[in-house]
């Protein structure tokens, strides 16, 4: 199997009618990119679909050949591994392949996509895939429900589906959050919805859905690297909008997002609906006394709203981020016809996913929190500021982003910060130059603020950096103080996840904080 030779390849035609499960994939020429969750999903329902499929994966790891294994049971395929086979675009039997079906992680510039763009083979992602093989034979498999933002997706998807089931419907949420949506898509038994959550990534890759309700919850710096920018990433999450039917669903206190719905081609008669934590206008959801309120489905919503839940329906502490993600995940299955009443029934079935401002441990005055999710500067600052007093462990990739805002707003609130992550000198200069009072330990360099040096290893994996942060974070820490783990940077760095890295924080904290100990394995 050679490398293709990149000459235009004129698959646009067969592709355009593409358009369902029972259309005509036979023997399409398809490079599968990538062989994680959405990589081994789109390649499993190609290969049904009948398509000549090769998958490409840099990984060569006892994971990737036991996917390549199952796959090559399923049905024809090639399975190329390790460093050389993302480098270049693989023929498929001798001839240019028609299309390339990429993983979300991909970036537009890695070679073997890049291969594809100048060849002129269309590239998409399982999204726009999934979007497509939806109907069969003849209906569509379920109305699509489709959830961005920088921060707050994997919350409002999941409250959405919850409020879906109270209503009776059948209903998952998938795509970004952890099942790939070509597996929804897929299931025997079939959805009525999909609460489906995007990553900025995946709506790069997608053209054609048409969702019933869409939402983009707010906007601020993230995976800039990626998109080569805060422009790209911008237009990318407003692709979100586009062809929506019913209701595009903005954030009142995010401006960005209700221009973007301006913007969006979206189809006749679809409604702009606002979400807000304050009183709510006309055509919006928001909250009057201790009450979410929807001004916008009822029929009198010229002079009355009507209740759909207690803002004590969310729990006994109820950040204002998860009353906006609350609104926003209601006006959502409003807009499929959800009532009042399992609206208030799915918010007091939802229980929040861990690693998301958890209190790990309360002790000597000392709040242990873990929120390895704020993966970005926006969901850091979210979680710094419910505390006065706090040492901060952060660090870690840092998509390109830039610091200085973060550091700025906090930097009265910081007792010292302790920085895991590779190399977090990003983070380190804006503390430097906008926190210069603070301590600041780096776990990378073994360096102090006060230019000490620390004593252990200056490569510490992931798991020994987190024990360090924590025993330092423990000797930081004073009465009255919360130690939080919001790195506002990426984990995989040193992590293969952002669970794994809240993982080894609730560990090293039970660990050293509470004097549990290790268990043999763990050490
Ligand atoms: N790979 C290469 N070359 C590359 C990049 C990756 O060969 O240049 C290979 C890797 O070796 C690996 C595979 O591609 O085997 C991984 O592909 P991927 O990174 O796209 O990850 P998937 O396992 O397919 O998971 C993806 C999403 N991952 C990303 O967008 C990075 C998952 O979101 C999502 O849950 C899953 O599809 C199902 O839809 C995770 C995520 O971190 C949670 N998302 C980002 C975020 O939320 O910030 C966007």
């Amino acid at each position: 199997m050679g490398c293709a030779a990149v000459t235009g390849s004129d698959a646009s035609g067969r592709l355009e009618n593409l358009t369902s499960w029972d259309a005509d994939w036979k023997g399409l020429r398809v490079v599968v990119a990538g062989i994680g969750l959405s990589g081994f999903s789109a390649a499993d329902t190609l290969i049904e679909l009948g398509a000549r499929v090769v998958v490409c994966d840099s990984t060569d790891s006892e994971e990737t050949r036991a996917k390549a294994d199952t796959l090559r049971i399923v049905g024809a395929v090639d399975v190329l591994l390790g460093g050389g086979a993302a480098e270049q675009l693989p023929e498929i039997d001798g001839q240019t392949p028609e299309l390339v079906v990429t993983s979300p992680g991909w970036r537009p510039n890695q070679p073997l996509l890049a291969a594809a763009a100048s060849a002129g083979i269309p590239i998409w992602g399982d999204v726009e895939l999934a979007w497509r093989v939806r109907i069969r034979e003849g209906r569509p498999t379920a109305e699509w429900l489709t959830i961005t933002g920088t921060n707050g997706k994997t919350t409002t998807v999941t409250l959405a589906e919850s409020m879906l089931r109270a209503a009776g419907l059948r209903a998952i949420a998938a795509g970004n959050v952890g099942t790939p949506l070509l597996d929804a898509i897929r299931d025997p038994q079939g959805y009525d919805v999909i609460a489906v959550e995007l990553s900025s990534f995946q709506l790069h890759w997608s053209s054609s859905i048409a969702p019933l309700a869409s939402v983009c919850l707010n906007l601020a710096e993230d995976h800039m690297d990626w998109h080569g920018g805060f422009e790209g990433y911008r237009a990318d999450k407003a692709k979100v909008y586009e062809n929506t039917k019913v209701a595009c669903v903005y954030n009142v206190e995010a401006p960005a997002t209700e221009r973007m719905v301006e913007e969006a081609d979206v189809q006749e008669g679809c409604r702009a609906i606002g979400f807000t934590t304050n009183t709510p206008s006309i055509s919006m959801l928001g909250v009057v006394d201790d009450l979410l309120v929807d001004r916008a489905y009822i029929e009198q919503r010229r002079d009355s709203a009507a209740e759909l839940a207690s803002v004590s329906d969310l729990g006994d502490v109820v950040p204002r981020h998860l009353v906006a993600n609350a609104l926003a995940a209601a006006a959502l299955v409003r807009a499929a016809g959800v009532p009042a009443a399992a609206v208030r029934e799915g918010i007091r079935n939802y229980r929040p996913s861990g690693h998301r401002i958890e209190l790990v441990a309360a002790r000597d005055g000392v709040l242990w929190i873990n929120d390895s999710k704020a993966t970005n500067p926006h969901a850091a600052h979210a979680s710094l500021s419910s505390f006065h007093s706090v040492v901060w462990i952060a660090g870690g990739l840092s998509k390109g982003v830039d610091y200085t805002d973060l550091v700025r707003d906090n930097a009265s609130r910081f007792r010292a910060v302790v920085l895991i992550g590779r190399d977090s000198t990003d983070l380190g200069s804006a503390l430097r130059r906008h926190a210069p009072d603070v301590p600041v330990i780096d776990l990378a360099t073994g360096h102090t603020g006060k230019d000490e040096q620390l004593s252990q290893d200056t490569e510490l994996d992931g798991v020994q950096a987190m024990r360090a942060a924590v025993t330092e974070a423990l000797r930081l820490a004073a009465d009255g103080d919360a130690v939080l783990m919001a790195p506002a940077a990426a984990s995989m760095d040193q992590f293969p996840s952002y669970a794994h890295r809240g993982a080894a924080f609730i560990e090293a904290v039970r660990g050293i904080v509470e004097g549990q100990g290790f268990t043999a394995k763990e050490l």
